[in-house]
This record gives C-alpha cells, sequence and structure tokens, in this order.
C-alpha cells in the first residue's frame, strides 16, 4: 500500500526489535534517521511523490512501525514526535527538507546533550575513584570519559548485566578510554560496593515522580548502594523524561524472551516451571542521589519541574493516524 514504510525503514525498526540497535539513546537516533530515509523513499515513490497527503501519512505509519519495536525507552517516541513536528510545508519536496533538517537537528542536539552531561557527571567524580556500572549506557560513559578527560584517574567495576551482558559493551568501551576494568557477575555488586566510590547508571526513561527506569537489577543495586553509603547517579539526557508520566501514567516495563534466560533443553530437563525476563524496572527516587542530565544536576524529586518546562502541559501524538 502506499503507506508501507520504506525498506529502510523496516531494517531499523527490526534491528532496534532484535537489540542490534540497543540503548534509549542509540534507539532515539536511529529511529529520527529511519525517519529521513522515510522521507527520503516517499519523495521517489509513485504514490506519495506528487501528494502530500499521502506524503504526511507515509511518514506516520513508519513512526508508529518504528513505535512499535520496544515499549520502555520513551527516548524512541520523543525522538519521533521531535521529527514528525516539524514536518512542515505544501509541497512533498519542502516536507522531505523540513523532515531531513530534523533529523538532522535530533541527532545534533542529542550529541551535544550527551557532552554536556558528560561534564556535569565527571564533576561528581574524583580523581582516583573507582566506579560501577550497570549495563551499558553511553550517557554514563559519557560521564565516565569526560572525567578521564579532565585528567582524572577513575578505575571500573563493571557488572555483566544478566541476561543479554551489555557490560561485556561496557568494559570494552572503558578499557578503550584507558579505564582499568573488573568485570563481576550481577550477583557480587554488595560486595564490590565496599570498593567503589560512585554507582553511575543511565535511564531508559524518567517518570514525573523521580522515578527512574533502567535496566533489570537497577533499583537493587541502587538499595544496595545506598545501604553502603555509596552514592548512584544516574545519567540522562533530557530526551529520557516520560511526557505521559505528567498525567499519572506508569512506563511500560519490556518483557523479553525467555530463550533470553535459559535454552530449550534445560528447560525440559528441569520440567514444568515458569520463566519471566522483564527487561527494565524503576528506582524510587529516594534511592537516587542525583539525576544528571544536559541542563544540569537534579535531585529525583526535583525532575517534575523540567518535566513541566519542557513538555508544558503535555504532548499530543503525531503519528497517531
Ligand atoms: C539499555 C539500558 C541503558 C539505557 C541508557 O537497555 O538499560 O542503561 O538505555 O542507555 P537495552 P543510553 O540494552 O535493553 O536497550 O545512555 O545509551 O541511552
Amino acid at each position: 500500500t502506499d503507506t508501507e514504510p520504506a525498506p529502510a525503514v523496516r531494517e531499523t525498526a527490526e534491528s532496534i526489535a532484535t537489540m542490534e540497535i540497543r540503548g534509549a539513546a542509540t534507539i532515539a537516533s536511529a529511529a529520527a534517521e529511519a525517519l529521513a530515509e522515510q522521507a527520503e523513499a516517499a519523495a521517489a515513490a509513485d504514490a506519495t511523490a506528487s501528494d502530500p497527503a499521502a506524503f504526511r501519512a507515509s511518514m506516520r505509519a513508519a513512526a508508529r512501525t518504528l513505535r512499535e519495536t520496544r515499549p520502555t525507552a520513551v527516548s524512541l517516541p520523543n525522538a519521533l514526535r521531535y521529527v514528525l513536528q516539524r514536518m512542515e510545508g505544501d509541497s512533498v519536496d519542502r516536507l522531505r527538507l523540513s523532515v531531513a533538517d530534523a533529523s538532522e537537528a535530533f541527532v545534533r542536539q542529542l550529541d551535544r546533550a550527551q557532552e554536556d552531561l558528560g561534564r556535569v557527571g565527571a564533576n561528581r567524580l574524583a580523581d582516583g575513584d573507582t566506579v560501577m556500572t550497570h549495563c551499558h549506557s553511553t550517557d554514563a560513559l559519557a560521564c565516565i570519559e569526560a572525567a578521564v578527560e579532565q585528567g582524572k584517574s577513575i578505575s571500573a567495576v563493571v557488572k555483566e548485566t544478566r541476561p543479554r551482558q551489555q557490560g561485556h559493551i561496557t568494559a570494552e568501551q572503558l578499557r578503550d578510554a584507558g579505564v582499568p576494568v573488573t568485570l563481576i557477575v550481577d550477583s557480587a555488586a554488595r560486595r564490590y560496593l565496599d570498593e567503589v566510590d560512585h554507582v553511575v547508571v543511565g535511564a531508559d526513561s524518567i517518570a514525573a515522580d523521580g522515578g527512574v527506569i533502567n535496566k533489570i537489577g537497577t533499583s537493587g543495586l541502587a538499595v544496595n548502594a545506598r545501604e553502603r553509603g555509596v552514592p548512584i547517579m544516574t545519567a540522562a539526557q533530557t530526551i529520557k523524561l516520560h511526557p505521559e508520566t505528567l498525567t499519572g501514567h506508569t512506563v511500560e516495563i519490556e518483557m523479553r524472551d525467555e530463550s533470553e534466560v535459559i535454552d530449550a533443553e534445560t528447560r525440559g530437563e528441569i520440567g514444568e516451571i515458569a520463566v519471566e525476563n522483564p527487561a527494565f524496572d524503576v528506582t524510587p527516587p529516594r534511592y537516587m542521589d542525583a539525576i544528571v542530565t544536559e541542563q544540569g544536576q537534579f535531585p529525583p524529586e526535583s525532575i517534575v519541574t523540567l518535566m513541566r518546562e519542557l513538555f508544558g502541559e503535555g504532548a499530543a501524538e503525531p503519528w497517531a493516524e
């Protein structure tokens, strides 16, 4: 049909769903870029090339396809909203250009925000500090890398992060940045907190009450860190703020396939059991010391002020039919 998303969009959607493209910020830029590719394709396709309304409809359909891939990281719908709200013009050519410009501006701002928040987060780290990480967050790594660039010597204890072991990505990236890395299994985290000065994690979404939605295990880590007296920060650019939570909505936690947890053979040997695989959890604001954004650091309880400033009275979903 004329609103069928372009192959490039379907490819990006597939890569997000299978986690070849993963992490909230990376997903957001890939989605913005996919919309630009959709605009390119729609401006060249027979059904949409000379029909602005059909072009717009194809953009909304592409956004829906991208939106449906994973439910938890709000940076994805926020990216789609950013681009579609800037789509304007009464010819297909103008529309295409406006989408290309918005997509580029979005990616540029995302990179810039990450750099800026990196400097803010780095100020919380001192020379000689050991940090503990969970999962792989480009925002969290920006803080550690900025501290290293400031000339601070930082070491890292990296949690492997079952079941997908994103800790391996973190370990490699930190090692490349010259940070000495110790990799541990998730269950060893509390034992190693005694040797750690700071826990640094990312976020997929931040709720209006200051709750931090991030990789499963973050909330347990935060509770243990508090018990050990180790400060914990979330590095999250404002694209992670979840507008719908301003009106009381909760953030959907993605449940992933059991095959990530246990292979079919082992499961067969064990017998009749249930397996669940939630990908994220919610850390209550009282267990988080600071949310570090490109606009400065905030106590979690005050993030709602920033959200009201940025979103006003809430945002419609421009990809709706
Ligand atoms: C990734 C994850 C990351 C956040 C933040 O989960 O929980 O901590 O997405 O990442 P998954 P970033 O691997 O399931 O996508 O700071 O890069 O946006």
